[in-house]
């Protein structure tokens, strides 16, 4: 059995190597430009961060380490993990030293449960959730060598404690929220004969005679686990480890954007809205009712939560995996039905404006409905199911941003008198005739 801290010693050389080759041969090339829409609008399209533990191409979506998601979604969490990190699908035993590994390092020290039980009721789970990692931030491994003095070379050995550390812990940590928030009684203990994701669902203790919901919690844990850098969360995480503040402080960053809106607190949002469009008509809606319905949200200002990405420009395959899915296990279940009515309708509404530049679902466009007639219907809670899986990639990202000792992010901005007078000299990136 090889362990992953062996695997990414004999990789981190050459990977090394190559991106150090690759500045200094190359250092001075031209790979991407940036326009005053760009500069104005989010940064959106700029080329300018390195992250091969995944990349969606807007035409394909979700590639982790090369494979479309869709050809792993059927993998277990922990080898995604190996995945992501090495770039290889683990061999048994490799697979089974890691969840040995994790196992071990479960535990979630007693005094977060107590923060936790001193915060409000009304917190919601998300600020429960990104409260647990911080406050355990006096146990990082990475903030304890580097004080006593640790070189750069080996800055993502610590780090890769941490992250093991952290992926270990999110179950525990992240179902024991769940019970306490929905009053569902005491935390139920770890059971280490289980997988991750498995135990995650043992430790929600939803009914699960039939094991969908643990199937489905596998699904889910997969296929949110990375989406290259530059979403919100990745690139939050990122941002905060660049200044070597711990994955503790970097996590708990990251889970802070995801708790936006436009970002993972959309899949709470998609239900809410599915269930208002039910309620609105007193049952799975028509083709007619939806039409309606989306085009009131578009008046009264609001966005449809689970449409529309910052870089995909064709429907999510992640969506497509949940939507699959649902159509296999509770096709006539009116939830799952009504969004399935969503999905033939809201692309033709979207696309009506006029305005938004992918009009397709993305992830959080299925996942609450699924989720929902497996039998967690918090619909508050759903984020924190994406941020345990975020775990993963964004811990896998650090792992290798450490081992390829990258320097702090610090982007330049700019004042809006400099972008004029240069917008005004500048010349326009698009051809005549699209003007
Ligand atoms: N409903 C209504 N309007 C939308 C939507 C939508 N689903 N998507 C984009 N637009 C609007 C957008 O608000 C913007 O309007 P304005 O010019 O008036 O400010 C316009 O269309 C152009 O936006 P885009 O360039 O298409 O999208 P952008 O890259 O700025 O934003 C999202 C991407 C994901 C923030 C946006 O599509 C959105 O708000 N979607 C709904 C929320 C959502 O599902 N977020 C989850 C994303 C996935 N995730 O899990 O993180
Ligand atoms: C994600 O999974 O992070 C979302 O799809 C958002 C993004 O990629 O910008």
């Amino acid at each position: 059995m090889t362990s992953l801290k062996e695997v990414l010693a004999q990789q981190i050389p050459a990977a090394r190597q190559r991106a150090k080759d690759l500045g200094k041969q190359y250092g001075d090339r031209i790979v991407d430009h940036v326009s005053v829409e760009q500069v104005l609008g989010g940064m959106r399209g700029i080329s300018a961060i390195v992250c091969d533990t995944s990349s969606v191409p807007a035409d394909k979506g979700l590639i982790i380490r090369g494979h479309p998601v869709g050809e792993v979604a059927h993998r277990l969490p922990e080898e995604i993990l190996w995945l992501l990190l090495t770039g290889e699908l683990p061999d048994k035993a490799s697979l089974e030293g890691l969840r040995a590994d994790l196992a071990a390092r479960s535990t979630v020290p007693n005094y977060v449960w107590a923060v936790l039980g001193a915060m409000p009721a009304d917190s919601h789970p998300m600020c429960l959730f990104s409260t647990g990692i911080l406050c355990m931030e006096g146990e990082s491994v990475f903030r304890t060598r580097y004080d006593n003095g640790l070189r750069k070379e080996d800055f993502w050995e610590p780090t890769l404690d941490d992250a093991l550390n952290i992926i270990a812990r999110v179950p525990v940590l992240a179902a024991g929220i769940y019970r306490k928030k929905f009053n569902k009684g005491a935390r139920i203990n770890p059971n280490p004969t289980l997988d991750w994701g498995a135990n995650y669902a043992h430790m929600l203790g939803i009914a699960d005679p039939k094991g969908e919901f643990t199937k489905l919690l596998h699904l889910y844990l997969v296929l949110h686990s990375d989406h290259e850098n530059g979403n919100v969360s990745a690139m939050s995480t990122f941002t905060v480890n660049s200044a070597l503040s711990d994955l503790y402080y970097s996590f708990s960053a990251g889970l802070n954007g995801l708790a936006g809106p436009l970002h993972g607190l959309a899949n709470q949002e998609c239900l809410s809205w599915i269930l208002e469009l039910m309620e609105h008509f007193g049952g799975a809606p028509t083709t007619e009712q939806v039409r309606d319905f989306a085009q009131q949200t578009l008046a009264a200002g609001k966005v449809i939560p689970g449409y529309g990405h910052g870089v995909l420009r064709v429907t999510d395959p992640r969506f497509t995996s949940f939507y699959e899915f649902g159509q296999k296990h509770c096709p006539k279940d009116p939830v799952f039905e009504t969004v399935a009515r969503v999905f033939e309708i809201v692309p033709e509404v979207l696309k009506e404006t006029g305005k938004v530049k992918s009009p397709w679902p993305n992830v959080d466009a299925a996942s609450g409905s699924l989720l929902y007639h497996f039998g967690l219907t918090e619909g508050i809670y759903y984020t924190v199911l994406f941020g345990v899986s975020r775990a993963l990639g964004v811990c896998s990202q650090a792992v290798w941003y450490r081992a390829l000792m990258a320097p702090l992010t610090r982007p330049k901005s700019v004042t809006t008198d400099w972008l004029e007078g240069k917008a005004k000299t500048g010349v326009s990136a698009r051809l005549p005739q699209e003007k």
